[in-house]
């Protein structure tokens, strides 16, 4: 039996010290709330039950293409990933899942991976693939693209690995697989825009082909890089296009960094929901591309905006609205740990905050062309402190109070780095 990677006692002792001024701030809060007609503990019990998913490689310090800083104890292999995954949410109790990259996390025992998370209480969510950089001993290289380069023969390796990542995710209970590809073009005239486009479509059928009935195909769009004239996947039309040819097992996933400075991403998302196309999201935070910063640290409003889409569609009950929540970022200058610990507390806090918007007053602004009222109804929802009912949800889970400071009085940092001997360079690397 694994035991979880922090003592419980040293959780227990760090809220103990905490646990009047949670119960006096939960219950001040809970008075506000009541005064707007919110009874606490329905936000209380759905913030609860709400998660999102560890991406496996940002765990790892990530880096950027002109240097790469290693930090003390990074994982060595996608056990010792897990492992740092199993303390952010058992401090954090926000993070159930684990986002796995092939061949990132490629390991000879999946069946010992999969029993070694359920001793963490871990699950996997979607399983991500890689054609966008080659791998040792691969008869095609990926240079010149993968799902929809010229080559037939690059193609057929490329939906090959996709299948090997269904495959790997089936011994581990995913049920979802997400495909980003980097492919497109660096020069006018490089490519044919409508054929690569068509040579997509006919490699990603071939992938949904061997998708289990039960799994969901994530398709994930971005603007540019590595290509920067054209990517083929390069935005939600594309995406949505996509998505469409190949059906409903396919849907379009939506990483917050990967769109034009200043597009609405929140309308994206409306649009996506209606159309039953949503798959989900890869949260981090951006100023000006795809910079993979910490979620909600840039721009918590624009956050907040999302999450009031995903909040009102879940209200209004849209049929098949389910979507997957992932985080999907690349420290550089944090504790990895820390900084997911962190991200995750920010999603579970917009979401929470989401919910406050009162939606009946909402509509009747909305209804009545009142945009000042109905501006400042989001933004009442936006600035309510709600970090006294985060930690009580966390106080009754078992979880910590306050996380970091639980975190960083565990000395786990120093501890993997005295097990864990430092390397060189490795993959999850920021992309
Ligand atoms: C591409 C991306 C995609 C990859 C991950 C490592 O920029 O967002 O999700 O799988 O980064
Ligand atoms: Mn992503
Ligand atoms: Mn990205």
């Amino acid at each position: 039996m694994t035991s979880l990677p922090i003592d419980p006692q040293l959780i227990a002792d760090q809220n103990a010290r905490l646990e009047r001024h949670v119960r006096n701030d939960y219950e001040h809060l809970g008075e506000q709330l009541a005064r707007r007609d919110v009874d606490i503990e329905r936000i209380a019990a759905q913030v609860a039950a709400f998660g999102v998913a560890i991406p496996s490689w940002g765990v790892g310090t990530g880096g950027t293409r002109f240097a790469r800083f290693p930090g003390a104890g990074e994982p060595r292999d996608v056990f010792d990933k897990l492992q740092d995954c199993a303390v952010i949410h058992q401090l954090g109790r926000a993070t159930p899942t684990v986002s796995l990259h092939i061949p990132w996390d490629k390991c000879s025992d999946y069946s010992e991976l999969r029993g070694q998370a359920q001793a963490y209480g871990l699950g996997f969510d979607a399983m991500n693939s890689n054609t966008f950089s080659d791998q040792a001993g691969q008869p095609h290289s990926y240079k010149f693209g993968s799902l929809t380069h010229t080559d037939a023969g690059t193609r057929a390796q490329a939906v090959a690995h996709n299948i090997e990542c269904i495959e790997i995710g089936k011994a581990l209970g995913s049920q979802a697989l997400t495909v980003w590809v980097g492919d497109g073009s660096n020069f006018p005239g490089q490519q044919h825009f409508r054929r690569a486009f068509d040579r997509y479509l006919d490699s990603t059928r071939q992938i949904v082909a061997a998708l289990p009935a039960d799994w969901r195909m994530f398709l994930e769009h971005k603007i540019c890089e590595p290509a920067f004239y054209s990517t083929v996947i390069q935005d939600w039309g594309s995406s949505y296009l996509a998505a469409t040819a190949l059906g409903p097992q396919v849907q379009c996933l939506v990483d917050l960094g990967h769109h034009a400075p200043n597009v609405n991403i929140e309308l994206i998302v409306a649009r996506l929901i209606a159309a039953n196309k949503l798959a989900g999201f890869h949260f981090n935070d951006s100023k000006y591309g795809d910079d993979d910063l910490d979620a909600g640290s840039v721009s918590p409003y624009r956050l907040f905006l999302v999450f009031n889409e995903l909040v009102a569609a879940a209200h209004e009950g849209v049929a098949g609205f389910n979507p997957a929540y992932m985080l999907d970022q690349s420290h550089n200058v944090t504790d990895p740990i820390e900084s997911l610990i962190d991200s995750a507390e920010q999603v579970q806090r917009t979401y929470a905050q989401a919910l406050l918007v009162d939606r009946a007053a909402l509509d009747a602004a909305q209804q009545a062309n009142d945009a000042l009222a109905a501006t400042k109804l989001l933004k009442r929802a936006f600035q309510t402190d709600v970090q006294p009912l985060l930690q009580q949800v966390r106080l009754r889970a078992g979880a910590a109070v306050d996380p970091i400071a639980t975190y960083r009085a565990s000395g786990y940092r120093a501890r993997v780095g005295a097990a864990r001997p430092a390397r060189a360079g490795g993959g999850g690397g920021i992309v």
